[in-house]
């Protein structure tokens, strides 16, 4: 009798305990990942070291690439289809920001974004939603500084060199990032009449080359160029499309944003192209940090930062490997 009274008891037990996990839904925390770009060794890099947050502290990283509206509005019903609790998220557009703040809301997410900071319907950013960003002004200063730094090497005189700025304005961090560059040559007493804007329609290679044809379709004439953009695809674009307009590695430099496998590949040409540095960011603090952070905000209430803004790292063709190092990211 005693004994039937304990397995009763006990059965009770485990029914009570299976509902409550049912109620609780699954104990392991799922972090979604999305990213605009799945493409681009940046944002690899961010998945890279996102997985090895997830890895090193238990919980389960979903990731998808988001490249328009409609995959971004699905890929979050689908993250708590899956039984994700939040979600770090760099957007294909920046002005979806009141959609996605809906749609986290809607599928009671948590929401951070990384890289690109959301706006809203005012054009301001959306400082309710923790943000991860690169400190964008300082980091296209610093290119401006390598610029002027590799042009003295060159003992090219400023007053007579082109400055192709390729640009991409609709996205905040990446007008920073320009704006910065072109601030720190105007205070330089680098001539603004020489500066040349080529707009790129995509924000990968490919467009930066397009728009370089185009914005060089009668080139003015410099016999130097220096260049620059918002990453190192852009970069490599304007490198690319300069080349076609007959200026090789010895009248152009170039200066990218970045320092992933894009950078790497074409700084380890045996033979160096106009793609002469870049400022080495890390996908590491942006992938690892930010899942780490949005794990801790789901498993222990830990609110993440408002904003952080981190550094960039000056890197050349000899020295990109070292810099990475002292980044943690080889
Ligand atoms: C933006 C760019 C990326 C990278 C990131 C930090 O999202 O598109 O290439 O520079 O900021």
């Amino acid at each position: 009798m005693t004994k039937k009274l304990l397995l009763g008891a006990g059965l009770v037990l485990i029914a009570a305990a299976a509902a409550y996990w049912a109620w609780r839904g699954p104990s392991e925390v799922r972090v979604g990942f999305l990213v605009k770009q799945a493409e681009e060794p940046w944002f690899a890099d961010e998945w890279k070291f996102a997985d090895q947050a997830a890895k090193e502290n238990g919980f389960r990283l979903l990731k998808a690439g988001v490249s328009d509206e409609k995959k971004l509005e699905k890929a979050i019903k689908q993250l708590r289809l899956s039984g994700a609790q939040g979600f770090v998220v760099c957007v294909p557009d920046v002005k979806l920001g009141p959609s996605v703040v809906k749609w986290a809301e809607e599928n009671n997410l948590k929401l951070m974004t990384v890289d690109d900071r959301l706006l809203d319907a005012n054009g301001k950013p959306i400082e309710s939603v923790p943000h991860m960003g690169i400190s964008a002004s300082k980091i296209g200063q610093q290119v401006g500084e390598m610029l002027l730094d590799e042009m003295k090497k060159r003992s090219w005189d400023i007053k007579s060199v082109g400055a192709l700025k390729v640009s991409f304005e609709k996205l905040p961090t990446a007008k920073e990032r320009t704006d910065g560059v072109i601030a720190v040559l105007q205070q330089a007493g680098f001539p603004m009449e020489n500066l040349v804007d080529a707009p790129q329609a995509s924000a990968d290679t490919k467009g930066a080359i397009q728009a370089v044809e185009s914005a060089l379709s009668s080139p003015p004439a410099f016999k130097h160029w220096i260049s620059f953009g918002m990453n190192d695809e852009t970069v490599l674009g304007a490198v690319i499309g300069l080349e076609a307009k007959g200026f090789g590695a010895e009248n152009v430099i170039g200066i990218g944003i970045g320092g992933s496998e894009a950078a790497i590949a074409e700084m380890s040409k045996k033979q160096a192209s106009g793609f002469v540095g870049t400022i080495v960011i890390s996908p590491k603090r942006h992938g690892f940090e930010t899942a780490l952070n949005m794990y801790n905000w789901i498993k222990n209430r830990q609110t993440p930062d408002a904003l952080i803004q981190t550094t960039g790292f000056k890197a050349l063709r000899d020295n990109i490997h070292e810099v990475r190092k002292s980044a943690g990211l080889e």
